[in-house]
Formats: structure tokens, sequence, C-alpha cells
């Protein structure tokens, strides 16, 4: 079911100025057209950082609000733009909302992926790579988070059966990408941008479980170094032992 805000015809405006913007607008001639952008998210929001990538690879200019998820109520902002989930990130594009992170990134695509002139966009061209990059992208958000969750949340043996499993599902997707520099070819795409926020957790991963994913996972090792070349990832990927020490509090970890 959508935000029930998004079925509403003269949404009410934004704060004239939101919280915090890292992000100015910038004014070129190709983001004249992008009308009111914001992104609400938190800094160190996996799912949010991917549509703040995808954002900056194509060329969206927009405003950041942080909502900060360390506080338990959520904002004002938050519950009316997303009142069934409250969840963040949230896309408000002129005033409305589009929630859910791969839903945003699809938006992304439409509304400023350049679909016919060769320009860039996100999600494949051919509708067979189109649908295998959202299996892999639900296989990210139902198998690799919920894996992550419980590894970071585990001791003892369920710990062990958790970082089995993670690992196991990191080299499903080592075996999607091979050799490729992206996941859909020479490109960076749709998948690269669900990902790519998830390799910030991976030093916790491997201080949390003892193990190298350099020597685990390599080709998803070498992927992130060049992902992390590119300007919209370098911007908005946190540092990864921040990301530990977050987590490590979240999740009571010694
Ligand atoms: N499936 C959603 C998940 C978003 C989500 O769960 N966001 C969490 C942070 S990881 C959130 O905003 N939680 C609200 C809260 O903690 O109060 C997406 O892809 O956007």
């Amino acid at each position: 079911m959508p935000p029930t805000a998004y079925k509403t015809r003269s949404p009410r405006p934004l704060p004239a100025t939101p919280r915090l913007h890292n992000h100015k607008p910038e004014t070129t001639a190709a983001m004249a057209t992008a009308g009111e952008v914001t992104c609400v998210d938190f800094w160190a929001n996996g799912f949010g950082m991917r549509a703040r990538i995808a954002l900056r690879e194509l060329g969206v200019a927009f405003h950041y609000v942080e909502e900060d998820l360390r506080v338990r109520e959520r904002s004002e902002l938050v519950r009316r733009m997303n009142p069934v989930h409250r969840s963040v990130p949230i896309l408000i594009h002129d005033g409305r909302p589009v929630c859910g992170s791969v839903n945003i990134l699809e938006y992304i695509d439409e509304v400023w992926g350049k679909k016919t002139t060769g320009g860039p966009r996100l999600l494949p061209h051919d509708p067979l790579h189109r649908a295998h990059a959202r299996f892999w992208a639900d296989f990210v958000d139902q198998k690799v988070f919920s894996t992550q969750t419980k590894f970071l949340k585990s001791k003892g043996e369920e710990k062990e059966v958790a970082k089995v499993e993670l690992l196991d599902q990191l080299k499903h997707l080592e075996e999607v990408l091979g050799d490729k520099t992206f996941f859909a070819g020479d490109e960076f795409g749709f998948l690269d941008a669900v990902l790519i926020p998830f390799s910030s957790m991976f030093h916790g991963y491997e201080q949390h479980g003892g193990f190298s994913l350099e020597t685990e996972c390599p080709n998803l090792m070498r992927w992130v170094r060049t992902c992390k070349e590119r300007e919209s990832v370098k911007s908005i990927l946190p540092d990864e032992d921040e990301m530990y020490e977050l987590h490590k509090k979240w999740y009571g970890i010694e």
C-alpha cells in the first residue's frame, strides 16, 4: 500500500529551512529541471545511502535533511511523509514523498535517468537484465540484511551459524559479479547502488567475525575499491570504523 500522504493532492509544504543541508543544490543547466528534491535520511542508514548515491550519479541536486535515528521519536516530517512505516529514506519531490529505497531508485531512474539519449541510467536496458538486477536487489534486502542483523546481534553458536550464512550470501554476490567491473558490466548501475552501502560494514563484518573478505570474496572487494573511486560513492559512504562503532552500540557488541 502506498503511503497515504502520497495521495494528498496538495501536500503541506516542507519546512522552509531543512535542518541540515549537506548537499547544496547545484545550478548547472542539466539540473534545472529537477524541481525541489529533498532526501530525508540518517547518515549511517545503508538504505538511504542508496538514494543519495543514485541522485549524485544522475546529477540531481537535492537538499539533505538528517533524521537522527539514535533518537527514538520520529520527526513530524517523517511521520507526515511516511505515515505507514515512519522510516527513512524518504525522497520528497516537489512536496510529494516516495518511500522505500529500491522504489526510490526506480523513481530516480524513471524521472532523471536518460532512457533514450544514452546518458546515465541505473537499471539496464534489457528487460531480462532488469529482472536479474531486481532479483538480486531483493536478495540483498531479504537475505543479506537480515543475516547481517542476526550476525551482529548474536553470540556463540548462533553467531557462527550467521557468519557462515553471511559469507555464503556474499559469495553468491561474488559469483554474480564475476570479473565484471560493475554488476551490469562496464557502467555503475542499480545493483551497485543497492549493495555498495553494505560495504561500509564490511570492515565491521571482518572485526566481528574474524575473517578476511579479501580472501573470501576478492572480486567483491575489487568492486568496492572501484566503486569508491566514484565521487557519488566516496562522498556518501561513511567512515567504516564509525559505522562499526555505531553498530556495536546498537547491538551491544563488546
Ligand atoms: N525497506 C525500507 C527500509 C527502511 C528502514 O528500515 N529504515 C530504518 C532504518 S534502517 C528506519 O528508518 N527506521 C525507523 C526507526 O528506526 O525509527 C527501505 O528500503 O527504505
